[in-house]
């Protein structure tokens, strides 16, 4: 067991206790570091896996990192207000969470059971319980309700060390609630030090008000990300497409929409089905495509051109008891690189463990734990368009997570429970 009750000493460099004017500097040492440097990107420990280094020392000054390196390479005279000693725990870059459903009411244990029971989830959804059930149970919330759940949930995940959080809409499907939801989604990050990045999903189901009538729905819904983005609560838009949601012409609509107004895109695609969205979503450089599970050849390959990164979300294929994997060999050869994030939602992924999502990606879909830290950390924050994150390396901000184990795999190995202890967010510690 690693000792992570840090020991906690001011250092003053002129013996007097003025609170500095300048950004506090802090260094961390007896760590264990992670730094996800790889030959490309060059950094600490790009020679080993994992970037890992022993012994080694982070120094922060003020939000961002300003050093990291090996103990023994420490400069001689590193002026410091603080210095923490890690005992030798674990620290790594805070984690990011590139695909939730955070904000929605109610909850979907009855469906549970009727899966359980041998009803499958596109009968579930034909039938209007499904995405739609959420969303009435979303609707008839009150705004407070929605912010304090999402705002417990997403509470839930900064225990773990997620330091970032992606959060869509999609459970509103009307002006004012998918509105409503976004609004939630800002308001965490004003009530916790997170960084949430927002996304717009209109196109999740198709409501009942528009019935028949998808194309109409799709017209409605760009008025909807027209009047989001000018009130600046989109910094993404995503869609469902897939044969009980959305065409990828229809989706292409709301791209070409997206691209106008300077916002990424991503997409839930070949999720239950190959409806070729993946290769639509290149025609966009989509920032990522979601889930693949039924991803083609030809989708591997548009996804290697446009650069889109593969978020695979081993928590839905579990809840769903999928047997399709996502072709992780063909995405490994073609170097499409893969992020791992929890989809929390009450449909098919009601996880709130990322942790738990690295051991999946390993057992459900053989992601070496490697391949699983890069997925919650590097490639997450490429998946968000991210680039001042997801790496120990100069420059970069100071989101760091400290946890009571020796070596990254081991937290790929457990089931349940979190072993992060400390929590660091653009360089200020925060109480857990
Ligand atoms: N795919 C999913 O796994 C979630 N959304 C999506 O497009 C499920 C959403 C739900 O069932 O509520
Ligand atoms: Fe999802």
């Amino acid at each position: 067991m690693v000792d992570v009750g840090l020991a906690r000493r001011t250092v003053t460099l002129d013996g007097t206790d003025t609170v500095p004017v300048t950004p506090r500097r802090r260094l961390w040492r007896g760590v264990a570091l992670a730094t996800f440097a790889d030959a490309s990107s060059g950094g600490a420990g790009a020679d080993a896996p994992y970037g890992l280094i022993a012994q080694g020392a982070v120094i922060t000054e003020g939000a961002n990192i300003v050093w990291v390196g090996r103990e023994s390479e420490l400069p001689a005279h590193a002026a410091v207000d603080e210095e923490y000693d890690g005992g030798g725990a674990l620290l790594t870059p805070g984690l990011i969470d590139a695909h939730t459903h955070l904000v929605y009411g109610g909850d979907r244990a009855t469906e549970f059971e009727q899966r359980l029971q041998g009803v499958s989830y596109e009968d579930i959804a034909r039938a209007g319980g499904g995405i739609m059930s959420t969303v009435r149970a979303t609707r008839s919330a009150t705004e407070s309700q929605l912010l304090e759940q999402a705002t417990a949930r997403a509470t839930a995940l900064l225990h773990e060390g997620v330091t970032t959080l992606e959060i869509k809409s999609g459970y509103g499907l009307s002006a004012e609630h998918e509105r409503r939801s976004l609004t939630v989604a800002r308001r965490i990050a004003e009530t916790l030090p997170l960084t949430v990045r927002t996304t717009s999903l209109a196109l999740h189901a198709l409501p009942p008000e528009f019935a028949g009538r998808a194309d109409d729905y799709v017209t409605e819904s760009i008025a909807w990300l027209r009047a989001q983005h000018a009130e600046g609560l989109v910094d993404a838009v995503d869609a469902f497409c897939e044969r009980i949601a959305f065409s990828p012409a229809q989706v292409a609509r709301v791209f070409a929409v997206a691209r106008e107004l300077g916002l990424p895109v991503k997409l839930h695609a070949e999720q239950l089905s190959d409806s070729g969205g993946t290769q639509m979503a290149a025609e966009f450089a989509a920032l990522s495509c979601d889930h693949l599970e039924y991803l083609s050849a030809n989708g591997v390959q548009a996804m290697r051109r446009s650069g889109s990164v593969a978020v695979l979300l081993p928590g839905a294929y579990y809840m769903l008891r999928e047997t399709q994997l996502p072709p992780i060999a063909a995405l490994r050869e073609a170097g499409v690189p893969m992020a791992i994030a929890t989809d929390h939602n009450p449909g098919t992924s009601p996880t709130l463990s990322l942790q738990l999502m690295l051991n999946m990606a390993c057992t459900l879909f053989r992601l070496t734990p490697e391949e699983a830290w890069r997925g919650v950390t590097v490639h997450a924050a490429r998946a968000l368009g991210l680039h001042d994150r997801g790496r120990l390396m100069p420059g970069l901000r100071a989101d760091v997570a400290l946890f009571d184990a020796a070596h990254p795999r081991d937290l790929a190995y457990r089931i349940g429970g979190t072993a992060c202890r400390r929590v660091i967010i653009a360089g200020q510690e925060v109480a857990l």
